[in-house]
């Protein structure tokens, strides 16, 4: 309370009483937890945190021995915050895990209305299916499942491919607002060729009569690590951002919106050395190396990050990223709800 006021014990037993009577009829006092309920900046329950890929690496393959892709549905190890245990959660609003698919196996077909990023962080061969149309994941690539589209995994080659999931699982949740379905057949027709979407979306054209509502899901769902990649070093000239190196932002190339509703997806360039400004935004985001390796300074404390490691900055919290060699980041956050919302803030330090 902000005025410690000193009360008799008769008062305090009064009012405890008083709770207790008015709990039974599902009551309770506001002036209680006003303060927390209301306050003055965001206070998350969620932690910075960091996942060493190598460290990890064998308990990921593990699983891979106990259980089948087929009878998992999705063989995932979920990566959850320390702050919230047991709830799924890497933020409040976000859900991470590694999924490991190995050759040979399929993760059945099914669709749901939360939607799913993939960035593919190891091993080469497996493919995903999204409507009806197969794309190659390939190291970096950035994958999308909008929501209730059916998709299934595959791996055709001779290697475990694992990716990271990233997904609106708590957000839909808190929303009360799933819905899933399994198909019969574990795989999907394939009704278009491989390619066909990038080719169709992703060629800065757009099939003459169409037209997209903001807000609807993108028709793109395959940004090659190949083209993010070589866009990153070829716009690396000139000055970095002071607190953001050089970090772009994926859109829905037909709306200019963010391919999905619900989270954002960015991916950023800190060249050899660099060390951003402190910062802070309200999204709590996750973040992926992909490439080099550096510190994170997250509420002064520091993380060291590899390539395929992920980490996570909690909602409010201010932090550095300091490359040690040059590093490309993919990040992911619930940005664009917070901004549909008029709630979305930042501070440049
Ligand atoms: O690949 O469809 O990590 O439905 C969690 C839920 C992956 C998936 C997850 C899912 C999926």
């Amino acid at each position: 309370m902000n005025h410690p006021a000193h009360h008799s014990a008769e008062t305090l037993a009064a009012r405890k009483a008083y709770y207790e009577r008015i709990g039974s009829d599902n009551m309770t006092p506001l002036w209680e937890v006003l303060g927390a309920l209301v306050p003055p900046e965001p206070r998350s329950p969620a932690v910075p945190h960091h996942w060493s890929y190598a460290a990890v690496r064998a308990q990921v393959m593990e699983a891979g021995t106990l259980i089948s892709a087929a009878e998992a549905e999705r063989r995932v190890l979920i990566l959850e915050n320390p702050g919230l245990r047991g709830q799924s959660c890497i933020t409040q609003s976000l859900y991470a895990g590694l999924q490991l698919i190995l050759p040979g196996e399929v993760a059945p077909a099914h669709r749901h209305t939360q939607s799913a990023l993939r960035l593919v962080l190891d091993g080469e061969g497996a493919y995903t299916s999204v409507n009806g149309e197969r794309v190659t994941m390939h190291r970096g690539d950035f994958i999308i499942t909008p929501a209730w589209t059916w998709h299934d995994h595959g791996n055709l080659g001779s290697e475990p491919v694992v990716w990271l999931d990233g997904l609106d699982i708590p957000l839909v949740r808190f929303l009360d607002a799933g819905f899933a379905e399994k198909s019969a057949a574990p795989s999907q027709g394939v009704v278009r060729p491989e390619g066909d979407a990038l080719a169709r979306y992703g060629a800065n054209m757009l099939p003459v009569d169409e037209e997209q509502r903001t807000g609807e899901p993108t028709r793109l769902f395959i940004y090659p690590y190949a083209q993010t990649r070589a866009a990153l070093l070829a716009i690396a000239q000139g000055a970095p951002d002071a607190h953001l190196g050089f970090k772009q932002r994926f859109v829905n190339p037909a709306t200019g919106a963010s391919p999905m509703p619900t989270m954002g997806t960015f991916a950023q360039r800190l060249p050899t050395g660099f060390t951003t400004r402190p910062y802070r935004c309200t999204d709590g985001t996750v973040y992926v190396c992909l490439e080099g390796s550096g510190e994170a300074e997250i509420n002064g404390r520091g993380f060291g990050f590899a390539e395929r490691d992920v980490f996570v900055v909690p909602s409010w919290h201010t932090f550095t990223l300091r490359a040690r060699t040059d590093s490309i980041l993919f990040s992911y956050s619930d940005r664009p709800v917070q901004k549909a919302l008029g709630l979305w803030r930042e501070e440049r330090l």
